[in-house]
C-alpha cells in the first residue's frame, strides 16, 4: 500500500504570523543575533531530521540531506542520501558528507529520510524512512560508514503484522532505542493519534521480533523519539499543525505501554514555520535536543520549506519527572572542552562560516571548496596553551590566495597572512608558515583572500 506524505502548507499560517512578529520585534530591538548566529550548527548545507548517536566521546548527527531537494517553489521532499556531522565539544562540528545513499546502498528504496542510529557489538545501524512508505536498515562497522542495507528489503512495511490497520499512516520516522537490559525497540509512524507503533528488534538489529504494537499520542504527527532518564521512558514526537508542531512527550515506566501525556519538550522553533523533528540525547550528563529550522533559506530568500538546517539546544528534567520546556537559542550551548590546535584538524570542522562549501576529498573525508575572496571559517575555543605557537601548517590545493589568521573578532588585524601557492585542484600539498606566538584560549577565524573564483581547496590545518 502506498502511503503518501503531503505537508499541507496552508496550515502553517498561524505560525508564520508568530515568526514574522518575532523577527519584527528583534529588528525593533536592534538584535541581529540571527545574522551572526552560531546556529544552525552546519550553515553551509541544508540538513534536517537529525538522529543522534553518542559514540566514543563524540556526538554523531545523521540527517536527511535537504541539498537533494530541488530549489524553487515547485520543490518537494526527494531526499535520497544521509549526511553525518559530528562534534566532541558541541561547538565545532565536522562535516563527514554523505554516509549512505539510495538506491546505491539499498536497491529497493528510492528515498532515505529522517534516519536514526543505534549501535551494538561494534556495529552501527541506521534506520531510515523510504519516504512515508516503509522503513529500512543499513549497517556499518563504524559511525562514518560506508552503510549498506544487509537485508535487501524493507525492515518494516505495511504488511508487517501490527502496522495495519491504520488510517492514512505515514510509515516513517523510525527511532531505535536499546533499553538497559539490551532489548531494542523501534518506534515509528505518523499522521494520526493512533498511528504510533513500536516493534521489538532481535539482537541482530536487522530483523523484528513479533508484531508492531499500537500506541496512542495526543496530536501525533511525526518524529518519534525515545529517551530514558531516571527509569522513566519519554516518548517525544512532533504534534500536528493544529498543536503548532511542538515537540510534545508522553511518559511511562514501561517502553511499550502505560504512556500518559506529559507536556511540551519544546515549542515550534523560531525561523521554522513548518515541520519539526527532534533528536534527544545525553552527552557528558547534559541533555540536548537537536532539531531543524529554516533560518538559512529564509535569510537567503530561498523558498524554505524543503531547505532546513540543524540546530542544537539543551534542556532539563524536573525532579518530579516532567520536562522543563526547552528555550530555543542561537548560542546557548556551552563548549565542552577546548580544541587542541597542535593536532591535525580537518578544515571542514568549524563553528561558523561564510561562503564556503564542502566536497569529498581524494585524501579521504571532506575538504573546503568554493572558496572566494572574503570567505571564512570560525573555530571556537582553541587552546594554544602557555608555550604558544611557532608555525601554522595547511594542506591546500588549487589556484592560490591567502589564509589570514585572525583571533577572536573578525574585525581584528590578522596575526598572520599565509600565502597559498598555486597547484592543481585535488593535488594536495602542505605549506608551513612561520607565525608569531599565540598563547591562551581564542576563537580562530581563518579568512581566505585572493582574486577570482575558487581560490583554493583546503583539507586540514595544524599549529606547532
Ligand atoms: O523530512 C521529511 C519529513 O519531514 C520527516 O520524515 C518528518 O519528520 C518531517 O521532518
Amino acid at each position: 500500500m502506498r502511503v503518501p506524505y503531503d505537508l499541507k502548507k496552508n496550515n502553517y499560517l498561524r505560525m508564520k504570523i508568530i515568526n514574522r512578529l518575532s523577527i519584527i520585534l528583534l529588528l525593533f530591538l536592534g538584535v541581529s543575533q540571527y545574522v551572526s548566529a552560531d546556529y544552525p550548527i552546519a550553515s553551509h548545507r541544508y540538513l534536517a531530521d537529525p538522529g543522534a548517536l553518542v559514540y566514543n566521546g563524540r556526538v554523531y548527527l545523521y540527517c536527511s540531506n535537504d541539498d537533494d531537494n530541488p530549489s524553487g517553489e515547485r520543490s518537494s521532499y526527494e531526499m535520497h542520501s544521509i549526511v553525518c556531522i559530528s562534534s566532541s565539544d558541541m561547538k565545532n562540528w565536522t562535516d563527514h558528507g554523505v554516509v549512505f545513499q539510495v538506491p546505491q546502498d539499498a536497491s529497493w528504496a528510492p528515498k532515505s529520510w529522517a534516519p536514526s542510529p543505534a549501535t551494538r557489538d561494534g556495529k552501527v545501524f541506521l534506520y531510515f524512512g523510504n519516504g512515508g512508505n516503509g522503513i529500512g536498515v543499513a549497517m556499518a562497522n563504524n559511525p562514518l560508514g560506508p552503510f549498506k542495507d544487509p537485508i535487501g528489503k524493507a525492515l518494516v512495511s505495511s504488511s508487517t503484522p501490527g502496522v495495519m490497520p491504520a488510517r492514512n499512516m505515514w510509515l516513517f520516522d523510525p527511532m531505535t532505542f536499546i533499553d538497559d537490559d539490551g532489548q531494542a525497540y523501534m518506534y515509528f509512524g505518523g499522521n494520526g493519534d493512533d498511528n504510533v507503533r513500536v516493534i521489538k528488534l532481535n539482537k541482530d538489529m536487522i530483523s523484528v521480533d513479533g508484531p508492531a504494537i499500537q500506541l496512542t499520542a495526543k496530536n501525533f504527527f511525526e518524529a518519534s523519539w525515545m529517551h530514558k532518564n531516571n527509569g522513566i521512558y519519554y516518548f517525544s514526537y512532533s504534534s500536528n499543525p493544529r498543536a503548532e508542531m511542538r515537540i510534545d512527550y508522553m511518559k511511562s515506566d514501561n517502553p511499550i505501554s502505560g504512556f500518559t501525556y506529559g507536556g511540551i519538550v519544546s515549542k515550534q522553533p523560531p525561523m521554522n514555520d513548518n515541520n519539526n523533528h527532534q533528536a534527544i540525547f545525553r552527552f557528558n550528563d547534559v541533555w540536548y535536543q537537536a532539531y531543524h529550522n529554516r533560518i538559512v533559506a529564509k535569510q537567503a530568500h530561498v523558498p524554505p520549506v524543503y531547505k532546513r538546517n540543524i540546530c542544537l539546544d539543551t534542556f532539563r528534567h524536573n525532579a518530579d519527572g516532567t520536562i522543563e520546556i526547552m528555550t530555543n537559542t542561537v548560542d546557548g550551548v556551552k563548549q565542552v572542552g577546548y580544541l587542541n590546535p597542535y593536532q591535525r584538524t580537518e578544515a571542514e570542522t568549524f563553528n561558523a562560516q561564510s561562503g564556503i562549501k564542502t566536497e569529498v576529498c581524494v585524501n579521504g573525508g571532506m575538504n573546503l571548496c568554493n572558496i572566494e575572496n572574503g570567505d571564512w571559517i570560525k573555530i571556537k575555543g582553541v587552546d594554544f596553551g602557555k608555550t604558544g605557537t611557532k608555525s601554522f601548517s595547511a594542506c591546500v590545493a588549487g589556484n592560490g590566495g591567502t589564509i589570514e589568521i585572525i583571533l577572536d573578532n573578525p574585525a581584528n588585524k590578522p596575526i598572520a597572512t599565509c600565502k597559498v601557492t598555486n597547484s592543481e585542484i585535488q593535488k594536495w600539498h602542505t605549506e608551513i608558515y612561520k607565525i608569531s606566538k599565540i598563547t591562551g584560549v581564542h576563537d580562530v577565524f581563518l579568512k581566505f583572500t585572493g582574486k577570482g573564483a575558487n581560490l583554493f581547496n583546503f583539507d586540514w590545518w595544524k599549529f606547532s
